[in-house]
């Protein structure tokens, strides 16, 4: 498989800083060499550019870094939409405002090649709001709401070439959703598996019936891994901490499956904030993750200092 690991160092998203400082992290954690000693080749595109910012002025008096965030998704969405032409592109995040426009770059080249985007969306929050209802303002909160063409966003975030189908997103692991984003969720027809459904069911089966609609459908997979789909204990590098998370094994397992099936086409790794980390344990497990939805087996996984 060829990789382009491609940067984003954003946090004007999120509400408090050190994002920006995640890209550098994930290296400095070994990304690059473990994939390489997977057998991929990788292609460092060094960090992506935003778009020029231009003034925006919107009702909710709420909204934090209007202009930064919708000039870094334009940035993005062509930074992503080029690096998906003939590779998979990992994006190091960055607060998870930069999936809007990582989704909207994928999402552009999948209806270019006229298959179906999935996407797997990896995280304690389902970032759902619109620009309407976010209350907090901090533009980390809406990408998922962005990409798949929710109101409200036009004339301020860049026009959407492809909307991905509510329909065709998962969320997995949620267990802090604001009353608006449960509304919208439902409505969108988004499939919802919180932490409680994980704990019902196990990750397995879930994860499996998935799988098995992506695959069916014929779709490219797009994965969005936020620090905080993990449980804080293992994974203390996020501002947005919430307890009772995926432990090791289940963040793993979901992994292992998703490298089985083959289907994964591109990735975010966001939210990590190395400023909160502990002796880089946080970015560490990020790169054993990304391994693992790479091809590394439970089997040649080195013991790790922990
Ligand atoms: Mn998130």
């Amino acid at each position: 498989m060829r990789c382009r690991i491609v940067g984003a160092p954003v946090e004007d998203g999120a509400g408090r800083m050190g994002c920006e400082m995640g890209p550098s992290a994930l290296r400095t954690a070994g990304l690059l060499a473990a994939l390489r000693e997977l057998g991929h080749e990788v292609i460092d595109m060094g960090a992506a550019r935003r778009a020029p910012t231009r003034t925006l002025h919107h009702a909710n008096a709420a909204l934090k870094a209007l202009p930064e965030i919708a000039a870094w998704t334009e940035g993005l969405g062509e930074a992503a939409y080029l690096a998906s032409a003939d590779a998979m592109p990992i994006f190091l995040g960055g607060d998870h405002s930069i999936s809007a426009g990582t989704m909207s770059g994928v999402a552009r080249r999948a209806a270019e090649s006229g298959r179906p985007l999935f996407v797997l969306w990896l995280d304690a929050h389902p970032d759902f709001h619109t620009l309407d209802t976010t209350a907090s303002g901090h533009l980390h909160g809406v990408p998922l709401a962005y990409a798949s063409g929710q109101p409200g966003f036009e004339g301020y975030f860049p026009d959407l070439p492809a909307p991905v189908d509510p329909a065709r997103i998962c969320a997995f692991g949620l267990r802090s959703v604001d009353p608006a984003e449960r509304r919208a969720l439902t409505a969108a027809g988004v499939t919802v598996h919180d932490m409680r459904a994980i704990d019902e069911h196990g990750a397995a089966p879930l994860m499996r019936d998935f799988i098995a609609r992506v695959a069916a459908g014929n779709g490219l997979l797009h994965v969005s891994l936020d620090v905080d789909f993990l449980d804080p204990g293992i994974a203390p590098a996020v501002g947005t901490t919430v307890p009772g998370g995926a432990t090791f094994r289940e963040a793993h397992l979901v992994m292992e499956m998703l490298s089985d099936s083959g289907l994964v086409t591109s990735l975010d790794l966001v939210e990590l904030n190395p400023f909160l980390d502990e002796r880089g344990r946080t970015a560490t497990l990020l790169v054993d993750l990304t391994a693992s939805l790479l091809g590394r087996r439970i089997m040649d996984r080195p013991t790790r200092s922990f």
